[in-house]
């Protein structure tokens, strides 16, 4: 038996068995959806050079002024731009993970949970604590998610729900690289080949696709053609993911000559299913001990649509008490062990002196519900699938601080622009959140807009949050105060006293999806859109 603990160690006695199936090589997942690529030429370059926008500040225009001088050089090959001026670019470190909930830091009020290293960035940064992302039109809600992160596009402007990412859809690597970054990945890639090729110059162990057992993963070198045939895998067994990408990018840190800024993307697989992680950290948690969700229910109240989902059958129906509190130490436990090996990579930038220079951006790309609801998936609107932690620090980044105000993740590529003097492409639909940064009461946002599939709609502003479903005709809404239910357990939406707030949502929520590019109709009865399987 190896060292290693897994979900199904603590849960055998009860007869689990929901294990999780192996991902096939070179597919996206449990969809069989297969790694897609698109050409990949000298264009893209041409692409980010030639669109800015309009509303960059003096200093960027100027920036981008020496920029468009060598449009010719960029549809040759991107080269790079360099700032004549005196400010030294930050280099970047993104700690992206899976499946981790906006509330499994400790430092964030989750006392059960142990993150010492996720809460030094808490305690030296700024904590978003209205951070969101947008959904999913797929079971698969990390795909498209990652994909808006490295796009800032729209969810309903990607191509094949973030799959595939068109040379069009500069993303944030792409935009970092002509200004001048070395480009490191490592780690989960979610969209195709092609688009990973164009946006880094280096990358080490590599796993295309949604999951896979923690201590098996099949993962590649880097190819700059962006070709990854079948022969090229490979695995290091006995070796968790999370410890893997933290190696690679530590490697990265430690063998880097440049002495120009880095940009170095993380992506971890971890907290995703399967829970394994090595022993000791599963026994740190004590089941009986985790109180269980206001939210838990034994089953969902009505059909979501999405109820026996793969994700779903990952505990039995109907849930109980017992069973959701063993998922959720493992999940725990996970997440402790993830931030173990992200300690080892803060302390490696520590060591090197790279602490003032270089911003540290946390976040992850769902939630996940783990008996919240009678749910365990993310294949939902709740706060606990679509509500994801997101931090930065570094310089020109306060310490230590909060910013309430709403926003997407699609929103941190502008933002890191900004940070770091760099053009946004005109393909770039967030917002910058540098004035939030700077004034703790600004705000981007005033609301923000959720779907799931095309049977789940949600709209959120201030303390209110509208859902609304419409499975196979049977339409059903739900309205929250989240100020006093925090955890979406008091329906409010037939109560005569809260009609207003209803149809002010109502309203915003079909103006804000059709802003942003969704095809639904509210008033049709299918919506006006073909149904997407559940
Ligand atoms: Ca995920």
């Amino acid at each position: 038996m190896s060292r290693t603990a897994t979900l199904q160690d603590s849960l055998g006695a009860f007869g689990f068995s929901a294990n999780i199936e192996a991902t096939p090589r070179y597919q996206h997942s449990y969809h069989g959806r297969k790694g897609a690529s698109v050409g990949c030429g000298q264009t893209q370059t041409k692409g980010l050079c030639a669109v800015t926008r309009k509303a960059a500040d003096k200093t960027r225009r100027e920036f981008l002024k020496t920029c468009g001088e060598s449009t010719a050089a960029f549809v040759t090959g991107c080269q790079m731009q360099q700032d004549s001026r005196s400010f030294r670019k930050p280099n970047i470190l993104f700690l992206f993970t899976d499946d981790q909930r906006f509330d499994t830091l400790r430092a964030l009020g989750n006392a059960q949970i142990v993150t010492p290293n996720m809460d030094r960035l808490v305690q030296d940064g700024v904590c978003f604590t209205g951070a969101y992302i947008m959904g999913s039109m797929s079971a698969a809600v990390c795909m498209p998610n990652r994909a808006m992160l490295l796009t800032s596009r729209s969810l309903f402007h990607l191509k094949k729900d973030g799959a595939v990412v068109p040379p069009s859809d500069v993303l944030l690597p792409e935009a970092l690289a002509c200004a001048g970054y070395e480009t490191f990945e490592t780690g989960k890639w979610h969209q195709d080949a092609k688009a990973l090729a164009r946006s880094f110059s280096s990358a080490d162990k590599i796993f295309f696709g949604g999951m896979n057992d923690h201590y098996k993963v099949p993962v590649h070198d880097f190819d700059a053609s962006g070709n990854y045939p079948p022969e090229g895998v490979y695995c290091v067994e006995g070796t968790h993911s999370s410890e893997l990408f933290s190696d690679a990018v530590i490697r990265f840190l430690r063998s880097r000559f440049s002495t120009g800024p880095f940009f170095a993307y993380v992506a971890y697989t971890a907290p995703h299913d399967p829970r394994e992680m090595p022993r000791e950290y599963l026994e740190m948690y004590d089941p009986a001990s985790l109180p269980l969700p206001p939210s838990f229910l034994s089953e969902h109240p009505f059909d979501n649509g999405e109820l026996r989902v793969r994700d779903e059958a990952l505990a039995a129906w109907p849930r109980t008490p017992e069973e959701i509190r063993r998922h959720l130490a493992a999940y725990y436990a996970m997440i402790t062990h993830l931030d173990t090996q992200i300690g080892r990579v803060l302390d490696v930038l520590d060591e090197m002196g790279l602490f003032s220079s270089t911003i540290v951006v946390f976040s992850s790309d769902n939630g996940l519900a783990v008996g919240r609801h009678g749910l365990m998936g993310k294949q939902s609107v709740y706060e606990h699938s679509v509500h994801v932690p997101l931090i930065l620090r570094g310089p020109g980044i306060p310490k230590g601080e909060k910013r309430a105000a709403l926003c997407y993740l699609n929103d941190v590529y502008p933002t890191l622009c900004d940070l770091a003097d760099v053009a946004i492409p005109a393909s770039v639909e967030g917002r910058s959140l540098a004035p939030v940064l700077r004034d703790g009461s600004a705000s981007v946002r005033d609301a923000l807009f959720f779907a799931y599939k095309n049977f789940q709609r949600a709209v959120r502003k201030d303390r209110w949050k509208l859902i609304l479903y419409n499975v196979h005709g049977t339409k059903t809404a739900q309205l929250f105060d989240l100020e006093h239910d925090p955890w979406e357990t008091q329906n409010l939406a037939d109560d005569p006293a809260y009609a207003r707030q209803k149809q002010e949502l109502t309203v915003l929520m079909k103006d804000g999806l059709k802003t942003l590019g969704d095809k639904v109709d509210l008033e049709k009865p299918d919506w006006g859109v073909p149904e997407i399987p559940g």
